[in-house]
């Protein structure tokens, strides 16, 4: 999916060579949409990383007919996806950390972004509302088992460790994160249970 554009921003990535791009696109995915296309690939090419081998698959080809630079969430130094998504759609962070839509809640992510050397015509930027705002119980942050997430953010070690317990084993890791299952926001884009294990044993 397209999710949004941006020109004319201080946050804009270099080129290849050197010189600031004019223009972003975005592109992610809401729900499982591509989740059988990926499945597909797995079973031809196995292998190490392959949601990120995938998506250089499917993105490479695109930026190379549209001469434009292709970049990944995956690439170090990591490139500011979410401060990206800030700017062009106004999502905020939910308690997790993960950026929350009004509609698709928890359940988005973001693939690859295309940095061009012209100022294309990109979307209008919007200011989404942000749910947590109206959300008054938060029934995310006491459902974490690990107490992982507080008013002081998303604590990685406590998670990490949960996950790798016999109780996170059969929990989480099983049927993804506790606490991002508890949102009511965009339920219906709730990954397949496939998807969740190969992100839970990814994470
Ligand atoms: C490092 C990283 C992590 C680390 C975070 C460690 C830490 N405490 O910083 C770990 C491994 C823990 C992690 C976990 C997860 N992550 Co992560 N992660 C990243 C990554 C690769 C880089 C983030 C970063 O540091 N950027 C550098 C700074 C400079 O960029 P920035 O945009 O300006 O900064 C923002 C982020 O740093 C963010 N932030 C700060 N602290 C934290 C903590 C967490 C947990 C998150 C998610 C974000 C976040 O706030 C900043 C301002 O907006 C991004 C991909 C990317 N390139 O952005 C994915 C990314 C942020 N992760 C993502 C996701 C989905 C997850 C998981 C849910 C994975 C899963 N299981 O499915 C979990 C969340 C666990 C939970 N319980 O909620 C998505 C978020 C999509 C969204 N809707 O916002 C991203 C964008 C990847 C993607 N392909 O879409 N992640
Ligand atoms: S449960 Fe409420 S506070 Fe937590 S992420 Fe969802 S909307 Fe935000
Ligand atoms: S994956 Fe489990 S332990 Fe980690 S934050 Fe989510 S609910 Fe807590």
């Amino acid at each position: 999916m397209l999710r949004g554009g941006l020109v004319a921003s201080t946050s804009l990535p270099e080129l290849d060579n050197g010189e600031v791009a004019d223009a972003l696109l975005l592109v992610g995915h809401a729900g499982s949409t591509l989740w059988p296309h990926f499945s597909a690939y797995l079973e031809r090419s196995p292998g190490p990383d392959p949601l990120d081998r995938w998506t250089r698959f499917v993105i490479d080809p695109i930026a190379r007919r549209f001469d434009c630079r292709a970049l990944y969430p995956f690439e170090k130094p990591w490139w500011p996806f979410q401060r990206w998504v800030s700017e062009i759609e106004g999502l905020r962070p939910s308690p997790l950390g993960i950026l929350i839509h009004p509609e698709y809640g928890l359940w988005h992510g973001y693939r690859a972004a295309l940095a061009f050397r012209n100022a294309i015509p990109v979307p209008a930027r919007t200011k989404l509302a942000h749910a947590c705002d109206n959300c008054r119980d938060k029934p995310c942050m006491s459902a974490c088992p690990a107490e992982a997430i507080s008013t002081d953010g998303f604590a990685v070690e406590p998670c990490r460790s949960y996950l790798a317990s016999d109780s996170g084993r059969a929990s989480c890791m099983r049927v993804g994160c506790l606490a991002r299952n508890t949102c009511p926001i965009g339920a219906e884009y709730r990954y397949m249970d496939s998807q969740l294990r190969f992100h839970m044993a990814a994470l």
